[in-house]
């Protein structure tokens, strides 16, 4: 029985280190969001050897994106209620976000329940940064943000 038990030990180990060096992908994020206001994340990091990063959104609720739409928007921690306030301004046409919005370091899709919308940007410049992630669908910046860092 010993024997076995130390088996079942090296074995698991072996499966950990192999699913660290293959099939995790550090410079892949999943954040999720259903029906309430609130990701299910409060801080979010990468590596600072990936190039670009990609984080997809996904609504795990049942309501629609005219009435509970989340998007995932990065911005530094500075400027995030100026991009609130100015994508409330450009309205739901524009997913609530201003156009051109330099200040807008990734953003994505405005969605609704069941929906997925990915964003990859590069990390030039982020190290260090400190920088916020929120949803600019009105109202919702208030509490629906977490911390996002590359390091
Ligand atoms: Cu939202």
């Amino acid at each position: 029985m010993k024997k076995l038990a130390l088996i079942l030990g090296l074995v698991s180990v072996l499966f950990a280190m192999v699913g660290r060096s293959v099939w995790a992908d550090d410079c892949s994020l999943s954040v999720e969001a259903g029906d309430t206001l609130a990701y299910n994340l409060t801080s979010m990091s990468a590596p600072a050897s990936c190039e670009s990063v990609t984080v997809t959104l996904t609504h795990t609720g049942k309501m629609a994106a005219n009435v509970m739409g989340h998007n995932w928007v990065l911005a530094k921690d500075a400027d995030v209620n100026g991009v609130a306030m100015d994508g409330l301004t450009a309205g739901a046409g524009a997913g609530y976000l201003k156009a051109d919005d330099s200040r807008i370091l990734a953003a994505t899709g405005l969605i609704g329940g069941g929906e997925t919308s990915s964003v990859t940007f590069s990390t030039a410049g982020m190290v260090g940064s400190a920088m916020t992630f929120f949803c600019t669908f009105p109202g919702h910046s208030y509490v629906m943000k977490g911390k996002f860092s590359i390091d």
